[in-house]
């Protein structure tokens, strides 16, 4: 005790030989609180700066088709229910088929992890020959001048373009992807009636499709070049959905969700022309890249 009163006094002597004001140790006390909490402050804003990147980084890397922007799905997606893993336990790879009865397909893979390549679907389909950038370009401003369809939804991936009218304006040499040009890949909805009435005289609903399945109404088409392609992502549409391959070579990279990701496989499916992919696009998360030098087209649609 008396060990401490002599430091202390020792202390008090310096202080008033260097002329230090004692009640000025106050002011650095609270000084010193400010600072930690300008400090705290400026930690919670960098923490929440940084979840924001890393929220934004996943959201790019596996962001939603149908809902790109639509923030509190994809908070849905974050708190969705953990997948218990059974729909992709034991799935390595696409199954090509054909010649599919509707019941079978609505029995062993219509709603389950199959990942399906339907291969003689599309046998009749027109579109096949009719579609490509020139058709949809002339069917958009022909049969909707007053661009309705800018109420679809629309992906611009990787471009710069602002709407589907936008992508369709662009220049002839773009379109043909002459060298110097910029690359292109985009995809949209098309919820107007009267071009879904014109495009469905191009192709049928897929012959093997449950027989109590709709043909749903909004059609999905995906148009670019090789090395392009969608993100990789999880839709969050609720039905699982097919896309027919109509011109170029596609590959799909499929991954099982976070959680599923020791206990199920990664894979590649690559669909030719003529294929339709059958996929729940909800579950596995799916990234696609054009192969061919021929511009990638495809039409889909969700099925019930
Ligand atoms: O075809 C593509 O590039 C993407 C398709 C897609 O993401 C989907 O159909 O869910
Ligand atoms: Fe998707």
């Amino acid at each position: 005790m008396e060990e401490i009163s002599e430091k202390l006094e020792n202390l008090l002597k310096i202080a008033n030989e260097k002329k230090i004001n004692l009640n000025s140790l106050k002011s650095i006390e609270s000084r010193h609180k400010k600072y930690f909490d300008l400090n705290y402050k400026w930690k919670i804003l960098i923490i929440t700066l940084i979840m924001g990147i890393i929220y934004a980084k996943l959201n790019h890397l596996f962001g939603t088709k149908k809902c790109i922007l639509a923030m509190p799905k994809d908070l849905d997606k974050i708190f969705r229910e953990p997948d218990d893993c059974n729909f992709c336990r034991g799935i390595r790879s696409g199954k090509r088929v054909s010649n599919i009865d509707p019941d079978e397909f609505e029995k062993l893979y219509a709603y389950n992890g199959n990942v399906l390549i339907v291969t003689d679907a599309t046998k009749n389909w027109t579109a096949l020959d009719v579609f490509d950038f020139w058709y949809f370009k002339e069917i958009y401003e022909k049969h909707d001048p007053k661009r309705k369809t800018q109420d679809c939804q629309f992906f611009p991936y990787k471009t710069n373009f602002t709407s589907l009218f936008d992508a369709l304006n662009m220049d002839k040499d773009r379109i043909e992807y002459r060298p110097g040009t910029e690359p292109w890949y985009f995809g949209w909805s098309n919820c107007n009636e009267e071009i879904a009435s014109l495009l469905r005289q191009h192709y049928d609903r897929p012959y093997f499709l449950p027989k109590t399945s709709e043909l749903n109404a909004i059609d999905w088409v995906f148009m670019g070049g090789r090395g392009l392609g969608a993100h990789m992502h999880l839709d969050n549409v609720n039905l699982p959905s097919w896309q027919a391959q109509l011109k170029g070579t596609k590959e799909w990279l499929i991954a099982p969700t976070p959680e599923c990701m020791f206990e199920c496989h990664f894979f590649s499916v690559i669909v030719n022309p003529g294929d339709i992919i059958v996929l729940d696009t909800n579950k596995w998360y799916h990234k696609t890249n054009v192969l061919s030098e021929e511009i990638s087209i495809v039409i889909g649609a969700e099925y019930d």
